[in-house]
């Protein structure tokens, strides 16, 4: 088989963000887009000559074509093994355990993860190393950087491969490997909990919903919740991957949610509920009549962790990025382990995995894991609230409002501006920052401001410092308010304003978060004049 130098001209908007590259499917499609991609991965990120990669994706639109193409490159730069999942599909957890597993140089995992999918949607890929944890920033700049000179890439004639068959085949010297995309992740699960534990929740009427949107864990959800742990089959809701999501997003939240909010606060709800994203990193839990605070959820989890079998020994530590509440930060305290606050973003808190510094860590965006893997994983977080309310014999509901007893309630709630224009969104950010050293000091709608800064990240284990990570304002009373911008969206930006308030016990502790933090969304518009920069009168979405 021989190997073909394509010569190739760079296209200027190949910059990653907060994980990997999104754009439309459309972008991806034109010719030559998705090679010098992949080729200026291999050419910046990583010599994969007699290599291992895994590669797999979360069903979406152009997945299926994307994979052969990825085939073709690999085979062209000399990658020994390529370890796919079977049709493709790999959820963004299952495949950075393969890759730790497999010890593969890396993966590619082709989603965008909540983003739509289908012909008009969004397509990604995102870059994971050897740890199974995704590029660094410094990384993913320095590929950038490569397809803005790129002038050719190596492709071989592979394929098309068979996806749907388990087993090897050869195309000259890569051998193609397809394996069951879910065998090894649920065995890990099986390590981590108390399955005997979960099947007699089940068995003894508990009654449940798991919400799959049509993406990428209705195969991971089949297998471990309906035929390992007893969870009757239709009790999965959309339990089909689909190309175009069945034309939802794929995004575990109380709106994009919607089949699973419905039955929830229904009539006669079930006593839980979850969902995941496209990918399966992202997480909701809920209880009758209630959406657990991803915030809360570390928190809880953090407190509770040595009731579950897969971290008896306890917590080296954990982590949160910025934005996500401050209440794991209390339990951390309390515990007297160390706490860590990264930027935005999973591959921030590897670092301090592989160091062994931290064992659990999350973000507000839906999004819990720990040491078990390198990214975020939504299943994993459903099977610990499972285990959680198997041992302790309480609701949803119970472990929440003890906990907010115990430590306090940090009520956090998110609102997203969506701003056409893009230099809008940019202004309003670079104005934000021009103006903390200003703010501190002074008073907005009557409250004292102790602490205004941009958030700045030194990588405590190899010294690498993140800038502009987003602005804090601190009030007198410990409130908070974080803006940032998305980097994950594909068309204008995205203003995300992160609100919280820290509540004691008392008549306030369960009102809605919403609610308490209305009058800091009233200053937190004022303070970046979102009104007047943007026109936008209200928030495009509440989370
Ligand atoms: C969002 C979330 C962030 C998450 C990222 C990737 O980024 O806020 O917490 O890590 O998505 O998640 P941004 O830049 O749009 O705020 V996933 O499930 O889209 O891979
Ligand atoms: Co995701």
């Amino acid at each position: 088989m021989s190997t073909e130098t394509v010569s190739t001209r760079p296209f200027p908007d190949q910059k990653p963000g907060t994980a990997g590259l999104r754009k439309k499917v459309v972008v991806f499609q034109q010719p030559g887009y998705l090679e010098n991609f992949l080729q200026s991965i291999v050419d910046a990120a990583g010599n994969y000559r007699g290599a291992t990669l895994v590669a797999g994706g979360d069903g979406r639109y152009f997945n299926d074509q994307a994979i052969q193409t990825l085939a073709r490159i690999a085979a062209g730069n000399g990658v020994e093994r390529l370890i796919i999942g079977r049709s493709g599909l790999l959820s963004t957890p299952a495949a950075s355990h393969l890759i730790r597993t497999r010890r593969a140089a890396g993966g590619l995992l082709l989603t965008a993860s909540h983003n739509p999918g289908g012909p008009d949607g969004d397509f990604g890929i995102k870059v994971n190393t050897a740890s199974g944890g995704q590029a660094s920033e410094s990384m993913m700049e320095a590929v950038y950087r490569h397809t803005r000179s790129i002038s050719r890439y190596l492709t071989a004639a592979v394929g098309p491969v068979d996806l749907d068959r388990t087993g090897e085949s050869r195309y000259g010297p890569l051998t193609v490997e397809i394996v069951d995309p879910v065998a090894e992740y649920a065995a890990l699960m099986e390590r981590l909990f108390d399955f005997g534990g979960i099947r007699s929740l089940f068995a003894g009427g508990f009654t449940a919903r798991y919400d799959a949107m049509h993406a990428v864990t209705g195969p991971y959800a089949s297998e471990i919740l309906h035929r390992r742990l007893g969870l009757p089959a239709d009790w999965i809701l959309n339990a089909v991957p689909l190309p175009d999501f069945g034309g939802g997003h794929p995004d575990p939240n109380p709106v994009d949610a919607a089949d699973l909010m419905s039955v929830m606060t229904g009539d006669d709800p079930p006593r839980f509920g979850a969902a995941s994203d496209g990918d399966g990193d992202r997480n909701m839990i809920l209880g009758p009549g209630m959406v657990v605070s991803p915030g809360d959820s570390l928190a809880v989890m953090t407190a509770m962790a040595t009731e579950i079998p897969g971290y008896r020994k306890g917590l080296a530590g954990v982590a949160r990025s910025m934005p996500t509440s401050r209440a794991v930060d209390r339990v951390a305290a309390a515990l007297d382990i160390p706490c860590y606050e990264t930027p935005t973003g999973w591959r921030f808190f590897c670092n301090l995995l592989d160091d062994g510094r931290i064992d659990l860590c999350g973000e507000e965006s839906f999004g819990t894991s720990s040491s078990h893997v390198r990214e975020k994983d939504g299943l994993w977080a459903v099977l610990f609230w499972l285990n959680l309310i198997a041992v302790t014999g309480k609701s949803v509901p119970e472990i929440i409002q003890a906990h907010w007893r115990r430590f306090g309630r940090n009520a956090f709630s998110r609102e997203d501006y969506f701003i056409a224009d893009a230099g809008i969104g940019d202004d309003l950010l670079a104005r934000l920052e021009a103006s903390v050293s200003t703010m501190i000091g002074t008073r907005c709608d009557g409250r004292p401001i102790r602490q205004a800064d941009v958030f700045e990240y030194e990588d405590p284990v190899d010294g690498s410092v993140s800038g502009h990570q987003g602005v804090r304002v601190v009030f007198e009373d410990d409130s908070r308010i974080v803006f940032r911008l998305s980097g994950t969206g594909t068309a204008g930006a995205t203003l995300r304003i992160y609100l919280e308030r820290r509540i004691e016990d008392g008549p306030l502790l369960c009102r809605p978060a919403v609610e308490l933090n209305a009058p800091l969304s009233q200053a937190a518009r004022s303070i970046a004049s979102v009104g007047d920069l943007t026109g936008l009168s209200s928030p495009t979405a509440t989370v």
